[in-house]
């Protein structure tokens, strides 16, 4: 039994995506970003760097976070979508460290200057709305002649496609990209992504676009860090 500590983000997401693939048993622990729950001493346990997603894995008492490491942690657990070949397994690594490294961050950060900021500020904006349709294009390309990005559907295309999916949001068109297009609907319709992306979406929504959650979530620096450990080992 797998405890998934999880709020309904795209980082969470990639997460819910691969239980539900893995047809892997899970318990939910809600971890409301918005309302100060990364900063619990329980959480921090688990998650040193106070951010969703983590997980505890009962059977063996192995925690993890980081999705990119949560997912390489799960296909191995459930040996699946991740090939043990070593050219194979590789391709499919580095497709998972460029979404960690790369696109999950840029679309974070233009997500942050599309959705959160107050007011606008253009080269932000425009810094990240760029790179984040530069990456979209490297998928594009990458996609022309396979169906998914490294082999068959793996850990990488599951770390992907949250953060392809609010591209509407992001302000950007997938129909300028038809493979990548191509690859997004297949995955969508994909019984597992449907569970996995729902998981949540009933809790509160607009839970992250108050002032309150917003001083918390970005009004964060070393203090924020200290102040919780010093509580967590009170
Ligand atoms: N690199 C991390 C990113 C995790 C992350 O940024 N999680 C966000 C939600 S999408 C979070 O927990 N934010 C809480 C906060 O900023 O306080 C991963 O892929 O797991």
């Amino acid at each position: 039994m797998i405890d998934l500590y999880y709020w309904p983000t795209p980082n969470g997401h990639k997460v819910s995506i691969m239980l539900e693939e893995c047809g892997l048993e899970y318990n939910t622990i809600p971890v409301d970003i918005g309302g100060g729950d990364q900063f619990s001493p329980e959480f921090l346990k688990v998650s040193p760097n106070n951010r969703i997603p983590a997980i505890v894995d009962r059977d063996t008492a192995v925690s993890v976070f980081e999705g990119g490491a949560i997912l390489m942690y799960l296909a191995e657990k459930a040996d699946q979508l991740l090939p043990h070949e070593q050219a194979a397994k590789y391709d499919v690594l580095q497709w998972l460290f460029w979404q960690a490294g790369g696109l999950g961050p840029m679309a974070g950060q233009l997500s942050h200057f599309v959705s959160y900021t107050k007011t606008d500020v253009p080269y932000a904006h425009q810094r990240y709305e760029n790179e984040y349709d530069r990456l979209l294009a490297v998928m594009d390309v990458r996609l022309r002649n396979r169906e998914f990005l490294a082999g068959d559907y793996s850990i990488a295309d599951i770390a992907s496609f949250p953060w392809v999916l609010p591209y509407n949001r992001l302000g950007n068109d997938l129909d300028r990209f038809v493979n990548l297009r191509r690859w997004f609907d297949d995955i969508k319709q994909r019984p597992a992504v449907r569970k996995g992306i729902d998981l949540g979406n009933d809790w509160t929504r607009d839970g992250l676009r108050t002032d309150a959650a917003k001083l918390l979530l970005f009004g964060q620096n070393s203090q924020t860090v200290f102040d919780a450990a010093k509580a967590a080992e009170e």
